[in-house]
């Protein structure tokens, strides 16, 4: 690969963080912020609240990792915190804030100590030593956040050199309270080596996986969170095994909480840079699970850590989980009911997914493919398909598939968005009941056998779990189709559109392949009858903006479903195909009728050459 992009530069520099200073006073360690204790004094419905930004020494890693010094937030008295100290009051409450700009050398822009909602942000701007008190009223219930950057730059510009650890959430409650819930703060640093390769710290409050915190929750516990991005990127976040209710999107000075009606389910939410979300998800099944961005860069050890991985590292590859993922990774353990007992298999459709690598095509250096097992025969050992066979599954049949790896290299399947036992989930070392039964990672020559239950049916994705940047850009990817029981899958009006990435060079825009071809042949459909647009993105990152036009006007679809599950009739509504953002990790599902004419199927930000065209005719 590929390997290359992250591993190259000093390496040896760097192991142990920030280059040596002169001899000088050692600055606070910086404290992880859990988020469970709300900052400030309350009296009455008056919050009083001292910040100060300070440098401090972050360890966002292990206690004993690598260290980097940054600016960071604290209360008066007390330790340096990343994320900065949680704002949490109920709405009504009156605070008074005091910031405090003791850096020596650089004015900081404090943003979001505002009444909620606003409309603009009335930023605090104070020189070295200054410092300013802010008094307003906290506004409406929601989730908020708030920051500071160094400078007066721009901070929701896109910008690689993330120095700033200066992020915090800002919590209304309702005058009721809110129900239990957890706040975790996504924050990133990242420093340029080189064009391809960097050092990163990719946090939720204030750790990197492994030593972050890990949750755990009994079967049919509401688990509730409010996710703050407080990072200038998008995360795709996506939870293994259930599906999660999306209640409220926010963003730093507006609050908009989702009508039941509204709200979506789903495996994967977009979040914006600097947004927040509150989702709510109830585990009905035991054992190991995970909470994750779905960008590869932000959850691989060549990506995803501090120190550059050196090139002989096996971690990519290890069987244990803290070290073949990184960054922003939320372990989350469910404990059974007393009274549970695993599901019987009855009667199981068995199937055999080969994992293969065949002849180099395309840009990637190397090309790997699942190949479903047809008949009695195996294909042939180097025979490849990109994307992946596509699985057609029947709802409610159980289904165990048999992988079967033919790599060099180990490997591991995860079944996206599939609810299904935790064993089977894919995560080498992590998927299963406890820390002492858990999936190994499957080794050449070896074979795992997933078990799937299938309770909806919809449009899926099953990608490899380890190594991913590397074996997903090189095709191990596919979609899986579950119908309704009787039905079968008929290609003439049902269309799955994958699109994944052909290699990786982070000098150039990502080469897309849609099914498998960059370039793919003009479409033949049926004019006047409905079609089935399933539209998946498992790339390594970017969200793609699809469009369906004729002349350059977008077509009307019925949007039908999100990840898999169908859409509630308020939502199931006529939209116009224009810029329908697909996500990392996301699948949608449309139906169009079309009239004859010729189609673009395009994914294109305004401006600049489209990812990618389908030209679609219809008669
Ligand atoms: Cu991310």
């Amino acid at each position: 690969m590929n390997a290359r992009i992250v591993v190259i530069g000093t390496v040896a520099l760097f192991i142990t963080g920030a280059a040596p200073h002169e001899s000088r006073v050692p600055l606070p360690g910086v404290q992880a912020n859990d988020n469970r204790t709300a900052a400030g004094a309350l009296r009455g419905d008056t919050l009083e609240l001292h910040l100060v930004v300070a440098m401090a020494t972050w360890r966002p890693e292990a206690d004993s990792g690598p260290s980097i010094d940054v600016a960071a937030f604290s209360e008066a008295g007390k330790p340096p915190m990343i994320p900065a100290p949680l704002m949490r009051v109920r709405t009504g409450t009156v605070i008074i804030a005091t910031v405090r700009n003791a850096l020596s050398d650089s004015t900081i822009t404090v943003h979001g100590l505002v009444s909620h909602p606003a409309a603009k942000d009335n930023s605090l701007l104070l020189r070295p030593g200054d410092s300013a008190t802010v008094r307003f009223s906290a506004g409406e219930p929601g989730t908020y956040l708030y920051s500071a950057t160094i400078g007066k730059h721009d901070y929701t510009k896109f910008n690689l050199n993330e120095r700033e650890q200066l992020g915090g959430a800002f919590v209304v409650d309702p005058p009721g309270g809110s129900p239990p819930d957890r706040v975790m703060v996504i924050n990133i640093w990242s420093e340029p080596i080189d064009s391809s390769a960097g050092r990163n710290a990719l946090t939720i409050n204030g750790r990197s996986w492994p030593h972050d915190e890990r949750i755990t929750a009994t079967m049919g516990d509401t688990v509730r969170w409010r996710v703050v991005n407080a990072s200038n990127r998008g995360h795709p976040m996506h939870l293994h095994g259930f599906y999660y209710q999306v209640t409220a999107r926010d963003s730093m000075l507006q609050d908009s909480t989702f009508p039941p009606e509204k709200r979506s389910l789903v495996v994967t939410e977009s979040m914006r840079p600097f947004s927040t979300m509150a989702m709510n998800y109830i585990p009905d099944r035991p054992g190991n699970w995970l909470f994750h961005c779905h960008i590869g860069f932000h959850v691989v050890p060549e990506a995803a850590r501090l120190a550059p991985l050196p090139p002989d590292s096996h971690d990519r590859m290890s069987d244990d989980p803290r070290l073949h993922m990184a960054g922003l990774v939320i372990g989350i353990t469910v404990r059974p009911s007393p009274n549970w007992r695993a599901a019987a298999r009855v009667q199981p459709r068995r199937m055999r997914l080969l994992i293969q690598e065949g002849r180099r095509r395309g840009r990637a250096s190397r090309a790997l493919g699942f190949v479903l097992q047809r008949g009695a025969t195996p294909p042939a050992s180097d025979s490849i398909e990109i994307p992946g066979s596509l699985l057609v599954l029947t709802r409610g049949q159980p289904t165990d598939i048999m992988v079967v790896n033919r790599l060099h290299e180990t490997a591991a399947i995860h079944w996206h968005g599939i609810e299904l036992e935790s064993w089977s989930d894919g995560v080498a070392g992590w998927s299963g009941m406890d820390a002492a039964h858990v999936a190994p990672s499957i080794q050449p020559g070896d074979s795992f056998v997933a078990h799937l239950t299938l309770p909806r049916a919809g449009t899926f994705i099953y990608h490899t779990h380890m190594n991913d940047l590397e074996q997903l850009t090189s095709g191990l990817y596919g979609a899986i189709v579950v119908l309704e029981p009787g039905r079968r899958f008929d290609p003439a009006t049902d269309h799955v559109f994958v699109v994944g990435w052909d290699g990786i060079n982070l000098a150039l825009p990502p080469h897309l392949l849609i099914n498998g071809d960059s370039l793919p042949a003009p479409m033949q459909l049926r004019a006047g009858v409905a079609h089935r647009m399933r539209l998946v993105n498992i790339g390594a990152t970017g969200r793609l903006p699809f469009s369906l036009l004729r002349d350059s006007i977008p077509v009307m679809w019925r949007a039908l479903a999100k990840d898999g599950a169908d859409l509630p009739e308020e939502q199931a509504t006529m939209r116009r195909a224009a810029r329908q953002p697909v996500d990392v990790g996301e699948t949608y599902d449309f139906e169009w009728r079309p009239e004859p004419g010729n189609y673009l199927l395009t994914a294109a930000i305004p401006g600049r050459k489209p990812l990618f065209v389908r030209q679609i005719v219809v008669r």
